[in-house]
C-alpha cells in the first residue's frame, strides 16, 4: 500500500483480516494473506487480526485439533511479523460481538445472495441437504467480522473477492433499509503476484489447508528437505521458462510456480522471468526451493518456537480480545439502535 490511506474521511483508516484454524498454515494463506497483513502494518491503518475459528466449525473440527490449530496460527501471525503490540491479534470466538451482528446481517442478507456463493457451493458440493447452516450463512458473519469494526479495508487472496463483495451489498442494504451511513463500503485488497497460490499438484487446483493431498501445499511448518521435495515434485510441463508473461498463459503449472519465485522474492513476474527466461525447470526448481527455505525457514522456527509457550500465545489473544472488544460493543450497540432494538 505504497499509495498511502484512502478511505472515506468519516471512517477511521482500519483494516481487518482473518484466517480459519482449520489445519496448518499454507503458503497461500502466507502469500495471499498474510504477507499482506504485515505490510499494513505500522502505515498508517490501525490493524486487527483474527483467527476465525468459528469459521472453521462450519466443517468439522475435531476440538484437540482446533485448539492446536488455532494456537498455531497465532504463533503464525506473531513468527510473520504481526506485532502484538502495534496490531490487534485475536481468536474470533472470544469477541461475541461478531456472533451479535452476524445475526443482524443473517436478517439483512438474502438467501439468492448466498446461493451464488462458490465457495459454498465448493464446499457443500453435491450434499447441500447435509451441509450445515454455518456453511451456508458463512459470508454473513464474514460481513460481520468486518463490519463490526468499521473496516474501511481487508487484505485477501483472490478466492475470498466474491465475499467481500457479499459484504458491501449487506452494508449498502443494510445502510438503504435503516436510512443511515452507519457501516463503511469496505474496500478489498488483493494485490502482489500470488494473489491466488495454486496446488503443486493441479495448476487448476487453489493450494488448500484442508486438500488431502499433502504435497499438493507447502505447510508454514515444513521443513528445508520437505519443501525441497515438495518443489521438485511439482508438477510443471516439459517446456521451459519464457521470457514474458505472455508466454506462461495456458501453462497454469508453470505460471503458478513463477508467481510463487516472484511473490517470495518481492519482484514483478516480468523481472523475474527477465533473469530466468530460457532456464530449464530442472535449473528453476532448486532456485525456487533455496528462495523458498530462505524466506520461510526463519518463520518455521519461530513458530515452534513460540509453540513451546502457549499460555503465552493464551494471553496475547486474551489481551488482544478484550482490545477489539472495546472497539467493537459500541458499534453494536449503536448497531441494535438503529434497528430498533431496546436495551
Ligand atoms: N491458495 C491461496 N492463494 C492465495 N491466497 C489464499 N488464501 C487461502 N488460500 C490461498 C487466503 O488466505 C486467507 C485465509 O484463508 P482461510 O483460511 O480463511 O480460508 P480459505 O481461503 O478457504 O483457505 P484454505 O487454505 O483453502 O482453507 P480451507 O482448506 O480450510 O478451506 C484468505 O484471505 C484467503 O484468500
Amino acid at each position: 500500500m505504497s499509495e498511502g490511506v484512502q478511505t472515506s474521511p468519516a471512517f477511521t483508516p482500519r483494516v481487518f483480516s482473518g484466517i480459519q484454524p482449520s489445519g496448518g498454515l499454507t503458503l497461500g494463506n502466507y502469500l495471499g494473506a498474510m504477507k499482506r497483513f504485515v505490510e499494513m502494518q505500522g502505515v498508517g491503518y490501525e490493524t486487527i487480526y483474527c483467527m476465525v475459528d468459528m469459521h472453521a466449525i462450519t466443517v468439522w473440527q475435531d476440538p484437540d485439533a482446533l485448539r492446536r490449530q488455532t494456537r498455531e496460527l497465532a504463533a503464525g501471525y506473531i513468527a510473520s511479523g504481526i506485532d502484538p503490540d502495534k496490531s490487534i491479534l485475536f481468536n474470533q470466538s472470544q469477541v461475541a460481538e461478531h456472533a451479535q451482528l452476524a445475526w443482524i446481517f443473517n436478517c439483512v442478507a438474502r438467501m439468492g445472495w448466498m446461493k451464488r456463493m462458490t465457495q459454498w457451493k465448493d464446499k457443500a458440493g453435491k450434499n447441500q441437504e447435509n451441509a450445515s447452516l454455518g456453511l451456508f450463512a458463512y459470508p454473513a458473519l464474514m460481513a460481520a467480522d468486518i463490519l463490526v469494526y468499521h473496516a474501511t479495508h481487508v487484505p485477501v487472496g483472490e478466492d475470498q473477492k466474491q465475499h467481500l463483495e457479499l459484504t458491501r451489498d449487506i452494508a449498502t442494504k443494510f445502510n438503504h433499509d435503516f436510512k443511515t451511513d452507519f457501516f463503511p463500503i469496505t474496500e478489498p485488497v488483493i494485490e502482489g503476484a500470488a494473489t491466488r497460490v495454486m496446488s503443486l499438484r493441479d495448476g487448476s487446483k487453489k493450494m488448500s489447508k484442508s486438500d488431502p493431498s499433502d504435497a499438493s501445499r507447502i505447510n508454514m511448518t515444513d521443513d528445508a528437505d520437505a519443501i525441497a521435495q515438495k518443489i521438485r515434485k511439482a508438477k510443471t510441463d516439459p517446456d521451459g521458462l519464457p521470457s514474458e508473461a505472455k508466454g506462461l498463459e495456458d501453462r497454469p503449472e508453470a505460471r503458478n510456480l513463477v508467481n510463487i519465485y516472484a511473490a517470495l522474492a518481492d519482484q514483478s513476474v516480468e523481472s523475474v522471468l527477465s533473469e530466468m527466461g530460457g532456464k530449464q525447470f530442472s535449473e528453476f526448481k532448486p532456485l525456487l526451493s533455496e528462495l523458498a527455505v530462505e524466506k520461510l525457514s526463519p518463520i518455521s522456527s519461530e513458530m515452534a518456537r513460540l509453540m513451546q509457550s502457549p499460555d503465552e500465545i493464551d494471553a496475547i489473544l486474551a489481551k488482544g480480545a478484550g482490545r477489539a472488544r472495546e472497539i467493537a460493543a459500541p458499534i453494536l450497540k449503536k448497531t441494535y439502535e438503529i434497528v430498533g432494538m431496546v436495551g
